[in-house]
């Protein structure tokens, strides 16, 4: 059995390489789960700009489904007001189009990566409720719009509510208080009413985030609003979530009627030091000594050679019942999207500790599946 798992992972790998075309004997991923969700990678500009064949090759193989990483975000589309850069958007969705992908937008209304002129007038003061309607409406209609028709769906509001269930204290709330949540759904839609329309966070498993945005997403509904898919974006780890939490929210989720989606999947194989995936949130080293850190980078970065078998074994037992998980729930989850391709270009290198060398994602350094998804792949 080894062998043969072996093999296919060797002939998914070469098959990788040289993007040939599918051969018969090769399982692919999407094609495993056609009838339980869609297979989505996070895509980076390097990527679209022809720079990692390799990880073209895996994509165009094994993934029906595309999110851009960054190119999308606020910061990098319109950096300058009325100044939007469109370049690497356009190729982005290109590229997904190109290959017949389900493309998803990522993100209209986010605190991170926020273009710093968008919440303050020329003097540096925040700007009035009005005005800040007004940019939001501007974005929201001409990002949406210049794609209408050809993105499926948009992350409306990225990361809105605290763990312990309040309203992120974001310049988007502090400036509109909780109505800037309904008027982004309403300006998405009508930029494209076909769109399905989404609101994501992190730490989706926790109680009290989950009883929020449960009602959030109701009360979002009772007024009328287009509310197509609660994403669970799932950056977790060897330690969290629980299961059964994790599931309550899956459950809980789909009991709106939305879709649940599982938007950025990646699981850290290192030590934990925090759950959540707010970039603002990472370590400050500047208030550490050279001794600290050295210490500190040595207890958390345990793996820089590579992944010891055991806990290769254990990061693979552990993703197998995480699918397990969303292959119970497939009627409720629609998308399982992995926050990129193999461990190399993960995010996850780089936080919340920069430098580290983490294997959170589906294939490894190498550009081979990892053993979970081969055993799945060969077993069905
Ligand atoms: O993967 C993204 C990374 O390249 C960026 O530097 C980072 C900056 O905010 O954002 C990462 O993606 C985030 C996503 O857009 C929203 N959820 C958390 C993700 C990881 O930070």
């Amino acid at each position: 059995m080894k062998k043969e798992l072996i093999t296919l992972a060797m002939l998914a790998a070469m098959v990788g390489a040289c993007r040939s075309e599918k051969p018969a004997e090769v399982a692919t991923v999407k094609d495993h789960f056609k009838n339980d969700f869609l297979i989505g990678a996070a895509i980076p500009v390097t990527h679209v700009n022809g720079e990692d064949p390799k990880a073209d090759s895996i994509v165009t193989l094994h993934f029906n489904s595309i999110v851009a990483e960054n190119c999308m975000k606020n910061e990098k589309i319109q950096p300058k007001e009325g100044e939007f850069f469109w370049d690497d958007a356009d190729k982005f969705v290109k590229y997904g189009e190109d290959r017949n992908m389900t493309i998803i937008g990522h993100a209209l209304v986010w605190h991170s990566q926020l273009a710093p002129w968008f919440v303050v007038d020329k003097d540096g003061n925040k700007v009035s409720p009005e005005v800040l309607k007004e940019r939001m409406k501007n974005h929201i209609s001409t990002v949406v719009g210049r794609y209408k028709g050809r993105i499926k769906g948009w992350d409306v509001v990225n990361e809105a509510i605290e763990d312990d269930g309040s309203y992120r204290k974001s310049p988007f709330y502090e400036i509109l208080g909780e109505e800037f949540i309904p008027l982004a759904f309403e300006y998405a839609h009508e930029a494209d009413p076909d769109a399905e329309l989404y609101i994501n966070d992190f730490s989706m498993f926790l109680p009290k985030k989950r009883e929020a945005y449960v009602k959030l997403v109701n009360d979002l509904k009772k007024r009328g609003l287009r509310v197509d898919g609660i994403g669970m974006q799932s950056h977790i780890g060897m330690d969290y979530p629980e299961f059964d939490e994790y599931e309550k929210s899956i459950v809980d989720f789909a009991g709106t009627g939305c879709d649940v989606m599982i938007t950025e999947l990646d699981m850290s194989a290192l030590p934990t030091v925090q759950w959540g995936a707010n970039v603002g949130d990472r370590r400050d080293f500047r208030k550490m000594t050279p001794e600290e850190r050295k210490e500190y980078f040595e207890q958390f970065n345990p793996y820089k050679e590579g992944l010891p078998e055991e806990i290769s074994v254990a990061w693979n037992n552990r993703m197998d019942s995480v699918m397990d998980l969303y292959k119970k729930h497939a009627d409720k989850i629609s998308r399982v999207t992995w926050w990129g391709t193999q461990d190399g270009m993960s995010w996850k290198n780089g936080f919340p500790i920069p430098g580290r060398t983490d294997y959170p994602l589906l294939f490894d350094r190498n550009y081979n599946m990892k053993p979970f998804m081969v055993k799945e792949l060969t077993n069905h």
